[in-house]
Parts: C-alpha cells; structure tokens; sequence
C-alpha cells in the first residue's frame, strides 16, 4: 500500500524514507531478541551505529549541520519501522532525538555548529530531565546549576535516563533560579567525559531491555557557558517542546508495534487449528482483528495528522498528547488481544508477541504517562473546540 495512496499527509520521497527505516528494520529484527534477552548494551551500539551509517541519527538535523534535512513525518515514519523490528532500538532513537530536537529548537548558531554536526554523524544524545523525585511534576528538579567564572557547576542526580551509559552528549536541565520553579530551569550540553559527570547503575527493565536506562549524577560538573542551550532560566520551555515532538515519535513506536503484533495475530490465526478448522474461521476472533486494525487506523490517523501538523510550524502540544494518549493506549490494548489470539504459547518466550507485549508497556509511562497527556489536553480543551 502507498503512503500517498491512503494519507493525504504525505509527499513522495517519504515512501523512500520508509522503504529505506523498512530495510534497516529488517536487519535490526534478526538480532532483536538476542538483543531483548542479554539487555545488550553491545547491541545496541551497533544498531545505532548501522543506523548512523544510515543517517538516521541526523534526519531532521538541517543539511548545513551534516545532517538529512528531513521532516516531522520522516522521523515518524523511521521510528514506525524500525520499532516493528526492534522497539528497543526505536527507543533509544527517540531518546538521542529528544537531545537533537533541545538544541535545534533552543540553541544559537554556534552551539548548532558545535554539537548537530556530531549528533547527526555518530554521536549519540541523551536527554536528562528526570530525576527521582521530579517525573511527571518536571518542573520540581533539584538539580542546581550555578554560575562560576564562565563556567556553570552543575549538581543533581538524574534517573531513568535513557541512552546514559552510551550516549556521548547529554542535554541536562537545571535549577539556575530555584525560587523561579519553571521559569528558573536552564538547558545545557554536557559531553561524556566531562569530569564529575558519572554514570550509575543500569536499571534493569521488563521490556526495551536493550536500551540502556541509566542514573546520572552530576558532581560539580563544570560546564562552559557556551553550552547554555537558548536563554538562562528558559529551559523548561525547549525541554516541552522537544517533549512534544517526542510524543510524536513515541505515537509512532506505538504504530510499529501495533502493526507487528497485528500481523502475527493474523499469520497465528491462520495456521493454528482447532475443531478442525483455523481458528481465524471463528467470528470471534475475526472481531478482535478487526477491531484491532481500527484502532491502527485511528492511531495512524491521529499521528500522521500531528506530524504534518507540526511540518507547518503550527502547535501541537494538543496534537501530539492526543496522538501519543490514544496510539499507546491503543497499542497496550493491540498487543494485548494478539497474545489472547495466540493463546498459552504466546505467553512462552519463544513468541514474539511475549517481547511486544513487555516492550509496549513502556509507551504510556515514557515523555510523559497517559495521564499528564491528558492533563495537556484538558489545558488545551476549550482551544480544540473553538
Ligand atoms: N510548549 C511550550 N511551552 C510550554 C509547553 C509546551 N508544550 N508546556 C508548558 N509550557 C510553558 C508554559 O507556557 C509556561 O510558560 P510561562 O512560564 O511563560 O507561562 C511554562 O512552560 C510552565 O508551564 P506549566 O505551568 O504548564 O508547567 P507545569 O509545572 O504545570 O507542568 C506539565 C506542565 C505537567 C505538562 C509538564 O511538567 C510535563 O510535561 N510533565 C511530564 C514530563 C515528562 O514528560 N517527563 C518524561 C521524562 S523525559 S523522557
């Protein structure tokens, strides 16, 4: 099926970007459950090395910073395929985007030239945002950044880092005016290397088992005013919107996956027999694949909007919690009516669907759980309805 044929949303040379994310996809797919069950950090460099080679790291980077000069619908129609073949490795993309996208939206020209070039080669990006008592309240961090002969120290703990122990180059938001709460948090650009920036224990999660979560802690760290990213104090702002187009690319994971685990059900249904025919035969189970690919539909609708949506420059903090709330609920619900399809062998570690089933549940926590996007649509109400 065309793009172009089923969405209006799209142009051409978007087909291409999704033949080329279905290839490497293809590839991350065979060593996805080697990947899964070691937790393989090993792995993980790798396919983000072959993506790299790709140039999937920079495809929304602009040309002149070395990298594909793509769109909002690009990214998502990568991140679709390439978690259909390894959710864990669309994860660790999202994460490394969530620090490409910090400094394209809030950074002046020379931190652009100094880091995107980089990052949109073979630099891998973290974004430190979280801390263990700052989730879905982002605004309470403690972590403090202090101003010292054109140096910032930077002090905190960070957790739930995504990228921590692979990443080259960290965006981290700090405290610069604690009395301010949102209007006193800073952006900053910390390379791996630089002393006092530590990297602790590796949590060891249910599912995207390959991407590495890690602690980060910060130990007077000093890093050189030229790394603010935008405005002192105007932090809070760059971490939402990368947020939001994070959510994005989160709906499109969700698709990936959903569409995997439709597959299965469907190839499942048609060969498992029982009563003497296969079960795909039997009305019931016809429903829950029909109302499977329903809530695809609407998911890829509702995503594929928000990211034509922000190719024009509109907003879309309402948009991308709409499409990240439904298209992982959505997904949960997908993935969990194909293990029912599969019944008790799908519940056994030799079926992918035992992978997806572990790896989707991350999709309504992760940038922001169901819940804070419904807090953001609920903000947003009265403006949809105008
Ligand atoms: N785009 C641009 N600006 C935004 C914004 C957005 N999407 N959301 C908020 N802002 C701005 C507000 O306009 C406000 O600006 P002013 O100070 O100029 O008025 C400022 O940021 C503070 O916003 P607000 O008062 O709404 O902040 P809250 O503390 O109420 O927090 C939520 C808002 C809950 C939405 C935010 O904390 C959030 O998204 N939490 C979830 C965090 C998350 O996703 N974590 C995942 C971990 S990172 S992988």
């Amino acid at each position: 099926m065309k793009l172009r044929d089923y969405y209006p949303y799209f142009e051409d040379f978007h087909e291409d970007i999704k033949s080329l994310a279905k290839n490497v996809s293809q590839e991350l797919e065979k060593r996805a459950r080697e990947a899964d069950e070691k937790g393989s950090e090993e792995i993980m460099r790798e396919n983000l090395k072959m993506l790299a080679e790709l140039g999937f790291l920079g495809i929304n980077v602009p040309e002149q910073y070395g990298g594909q000069g793509l769109d909002e619908r690009s990214v998502v129609l990568s991140l679709e395929e390439i978690s259909r073949g390894c959710a864990a490795t669309a994860f660790s993309l999202g994460g490394h985007y969530l620090a490409v996208d910090s400094i394209l939206i809030g950074g002046d020209e020379a931190l652009k030239q100094k880091f995107l070039p980089r990052l949109a080669k073979d630099s891998v990006g973290a974004f430190a945002l979280t801390e263990p008592n700052a989730g879905s309240d982002a605004a309470s961090i403690v972590t403090r950044a202090e101003k010292k002969n054109g140096y910032y120290v930077l002090r905190g703990e960070k957790h739930f880092i995504t990228n921590g122990s692979i990443a080259d180059v960290f965006v981290v938001f700090a405290k610069t005016s604690p009395e301010k709460g949102a209007r006193g948090i800073t952006a900053f650009v910390v390379e791996r290397g630089t002393p006092g920036l530590l990297i602790g224990k590796k949590e060891e999660k249910l599912g995207v088992r390959a991407s590495p979560t890690n602690q980060v802690f910060l130990d007077n760290v000093e890093v050189p005013a030229e790394n603010v990213i935008g405005k002192v104090d105007e932090g809070f702002k760059i971490a939402m919107q990368a947020l939001t187009r994070g959510r994005i690319g989160m709906a499109a994971q969700a698709i990936g996956i959903s569409r995997l685990a439709l597959q299965l059900a469907i190839n499942y249904a048609e060969n498992r027999m029982q009563f003497g025919q296969p079960i795909i035969n039997q009305q019931a189970i016809q429903f829950m694949l029909s109302d499977m690919l329903t809530m695809l539909r609407a998911s890829e609708e509702l995503t594929y909007k928000a990211a034509w949506l922000a190719d024009r420059k509109a907003d879309v903090t309402l948009e991308a919690a709409v499409a990240k709330l439904f298209a992982t609920e959505a997904a949960k619900l997908i993935v969990d009516k194909s293990m029912q399809i599969h019944g008790g062998i799908g519940y056994t570690r030799d079926q992918v669907i035992e992978r997806l089933y572990r790896d989707v549940r991350i999709l309504t926590i992760a940038e922001g759980t169901s819940e804070i996007q419904r807090l953001v649509i609920f903000r947003n109400i009265k403006k949809a309805l105008d």
